[in-house]
């Protein structure tokens, strides 16, 4: 059980790889990162069954990365996580690198699946649940989405199919940025009122201030501790660039390009504000 100083170390680690990382390649969407930075260090750093030397362990929780677009986020993680190395990020995007700027689980360790094609993740994530059950494995599948992915009809299919088929072993995850490739997503395609959609379509639902850290380590809890066959959705309300203020305020952040003195800017920003105690 680790303590909330500890995740909130984490969840800052995590935001400076993802900043190094994007010096690296100069662009990326690291304002992403930086958001959903908290969740991802409550996933790895408290919530989830994994072994970082041995990401294919049969009993590990399974994390789908359906927003491949996030994969800077989701390496910063598993960096944290001791599962790929801290010196492999300096090849974050080249040539070559195991580190490519999408997803592909056939590149990374601890990648399951090749996401990026939006909406795909819960369908397959389903079907894992199902098959987890059926050979009696007592892990969690996390599936993590992006607001914009709500658009695709296939999320709201897998979601029919998940509480038709009772799977309480399937724990969905929502960053709710507010923000899409083609601007707000309240602008795009309203989806409001959420909570009670899924609700509606039979899940058991929690929303949380995705950057407040208490509450998220309390929705994680609540989730995997619940016993009803139902499947589980934590809706989690963040902000783009959270941590750097210049991203933050950035109006168009979907995608980012620094100028080169711009990050190691941001690293000084996180750096002044560390949480008590974090060492990088
Ligand atoms: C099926 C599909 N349609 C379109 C895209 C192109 N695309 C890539 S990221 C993105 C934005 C999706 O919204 P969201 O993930 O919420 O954006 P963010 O919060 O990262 O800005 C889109 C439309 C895609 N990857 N897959
Ligand atoms: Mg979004």
């Amino acid at each position: 059980m680790s303590t909330l100083q500890e995740i909130a170390s984490c969840a800052w680690r995590i935001r400076r790889y993802a900043v190094r990382m994007g010096e690296v390649q100069g662009q990326g969407y690291v304002g992403q990162a930086l958001g959903y930075a908290d969740v991802l260090a409550v996933a790895y750093g408290h919530a989830m069954n994994f072994k970082p030397e041995d990401p294919e362990w049969e009993g590990r929780d399974r994390f789908l990365l359906s927003h491949g677009h996030y994969a800077i986020a989701h390496y910063a993680a598993m960096i944290e996580a001791g599962i790929i190395p801290e010196s492999e990020l300096e090849t974050y995007g080249s040539d070559d690198s195991r580190l490519p700027m999408s997803g592909m689980a056939t590149y990374t360790p601890g990648m399951e699946i090749s996401g990026g094609s939006l909406g795909q993740g819960l369908p397959i994530a389903v079907g894992i649940a199902l098959g987890l059950r059926h050979q009696k494995n007592p892990a969690f599948v996390y599936n993590s989405m992006s607001d914009g992915e709500l658009d695709e009809g296939s999320v709201w299919e897998a979601a029919m199919s998940a509480a038709h088929h009772g799977l309480g072993n399937l724990i969905c995850m929502v960053d709710i940025n507010n923000q899409q490739a083609d601007g707000p997503s309240s602008k795009v395609l309203g989806f409001e009122p959420l909570a009670d959609k899924w609700a509606s379509f039979g899940w058991h639902v929690q929303r949380v201030d995705g950057n407040h850290l208490p509450a998220v380590l309390r929705a994680f809890d609540t989730a995997r501790s619940l016993t009803d066959a139902k499947p589980r959705v934590i809706l989690c309300d963040t902000l783009m660039g959270k941590g750097v203020p210049f991203l933050e305020a950035r109006e168009k952040n979907h995608f980012i390009r620094v100028d080169p003195p711009e990050w190691q800017q941001a690293l000084a920003i996180l750096d002044e504000n560390a949480p008590e105690g974090a060492q990088a």
